[in-house]
């Protein structure tokens, strides 16, 4: 084990939503495969293929033949981000759950400091933001310096980077709350969500690599539009407090893993 070498290694569900990710997804997997093995106790990848037209279900089937720890969810029409994550949370059966984007924004070593900070502080989210986006341009780092602006407003607390993909959380964080976003609103839903609650969120910055293969396709203006639409619908409940009925059993903080 490496620098982060944990007290306790902990199971992972990853959790990757994926749509037309052929150059990608299987080094994304190999690579983030390698460092769940070095960190975890144990682990499954939850691959959800988001309808894509490429060669990503071939690609995917290849995958699921020759590694047990891949499971698939597939759905036949396009349910973009929202509906993508619900499913790959939904089926996430490990304590700890991570989300990751197959675009691979961040070196899956990182894991094993994030498990070593919720050790540390006892967090249940550890939700990282990039050290540095300028490598995206100009556009996006506005949208996004703007988007956490008013989601914090909003919510009367600041985030710093609402929407990156690694969100590493108890899964009894996803018992609890109820997502209802389609679209990428999920990530702020989560996060409102998780701290009316009462879960404990901390931050960690980590090194960010913008995509080298494949297009980004999360920041159409049909992607921003749909964002502002929902927030408009699940606003009220976003501010306030309300666990998924009914209750599931969520033990006490003494009583839990230590992670
Ligand atoms: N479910 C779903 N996931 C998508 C869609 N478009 C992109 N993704 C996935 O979302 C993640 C981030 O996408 P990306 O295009 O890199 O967005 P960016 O990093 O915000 O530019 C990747 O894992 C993509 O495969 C979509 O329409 N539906
Ligand atoms: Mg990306």
């Amino acid at each position: 084990m490496g620098r982060y070498a944990c007290v306790v290694r902990p199971s992972i569900s990853l959790v990757v939503p994926v749509f037309n990710e052929e150059e990608n997804l299987a080094h994304a997997v190999a690579v983030a495969g390698r460092a769940l093995a070095e960190f975890t106790s144990q682990y499954e990848v939850i691959l959800v293929d988001d309808a894509s037209t490429d060669r990503t279900p071939e690609i995917i089937r290849g995958l699921t033949a020759t590694d047990p720890h891949i499971r698939t969810l597939r759905h036949d029409r396009n349910q973009k981000l929202g509906g993508t994550l619900r499913d790959g949370f939904a089926a996430a059966s490990m304590d700890l759950v991570l989300y990751m984007d197959a675009d691979l924004p961040f070196d899956p070593r990182e894991i094993g400091r994030a498990i070593s900070a919720m050790e540390v502080t006892r967090a249940d989210m550890i939700a990282a933001y990039r050290y540095d986006r300028t490598g995206e341009g100009l556009r996006r780092a506005i949208y996004s310096y703007v988007y956490n602006g008013i989601i914090g407003v909003l919510f009367g607390w600041p985030h710093r980077d609402i929407n990156f993909a690694f969100k590493l959380m108890r899964r009894e964080i996803l018992e609890a709350v109820e997502l209802r976003s389609e679209g990428s609103l999920i990530s702020a839903e989560l996060i409102t969500k998780t701290k009316n609650l009462g879960f404990t969120v901390q931050q960690i910055g980590l090194d960010y690599f913008p995509r080298t293969r494949g297009r980004s396709t999360l920041s159409s203006l049909g992607v921003i539009g749909k964002i502002f639409r929902e927030l408009i619908v699940l606003y009220p409940e976003m501010r306030h407090p309300r666990r998924r009925s009914p209750q599931p059993a969520v033990r006490p903080a003494e009583d839990r893993a230590p992670i």
